[in-house]
């Protein structure tokens, strides 16, 4: 049997309100017809202009602006906050490494989230506001259908607008 093996080209992530055409160098989600085998180590990590500074991100499937599949990772830094916001899409998020903090509602608030472990899921429905924080450093995936964006409850936390 014959593997096809598609490597990942770096892929520069601009992840936009606006839906901006990203910066996606590759056009994985033609890729994504064939088959894809990934190992972590091809993964190519980028900084995310839409969160607070610190987080990182791999692009699997996407680009997650089009009205495609999608899939990415995110790394986040210990002690990291999210501010409330919401996706226009269906988030399906699953905890790879360390305990993620999740809440719902309009405003990030520490005492009001549920601690997702390793193996933790997390769906949460298009324009819910949801927010979350870290202790420790953690790594999550995320997938869904796009196209994918975010906006911020409070436009003052939009890391964009500052
Ligand atoms: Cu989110």
């Amino acid at each position: 049997m014959r593997i096809i093996q598609i490597g990942l080209i770096a892929i520069a992530v601009t992840f936009s309100l606006h839906m901006v055409p990203a910066t996606w160098a590759a056009d994985t989600h033609t890729k994504a017809r064939e088959h894809v085998m990934v190992e972590p180590n091809d993964l190519k990590w980028a900084d995310v202009p839409t969160l607070p500074p610190g987080a990182k991100v791999a692009v699997i499937e996407g680009p997650p602006n089009e009205a495609v599949p999608f899939m990415m990772r995110l790394k986040f830094p210990v002690n990291y906050e999210i501010p409330a916001h919401w996706h226009p899409a269906i988030e399906h998020l699953t905890v790879l490494s360390g305990t993620f903090n999740m809440g719902i509602g309009d405003k990030l608030d520490v005492t009001k989230t549920k601690a997702l472990r390793v193996g933790g899921v997390m769906i949460i429905q298009p324009k819910i506001p949801r927010f979350a924080w870290t202790k420790e450093e953690v790594m999550v995936q995320v997938h869904g259908v796009g196209p994918w964006g975010i906006t911020y409850v409070d436009p003052a936390d939009d890391p964009q607008k500052k």
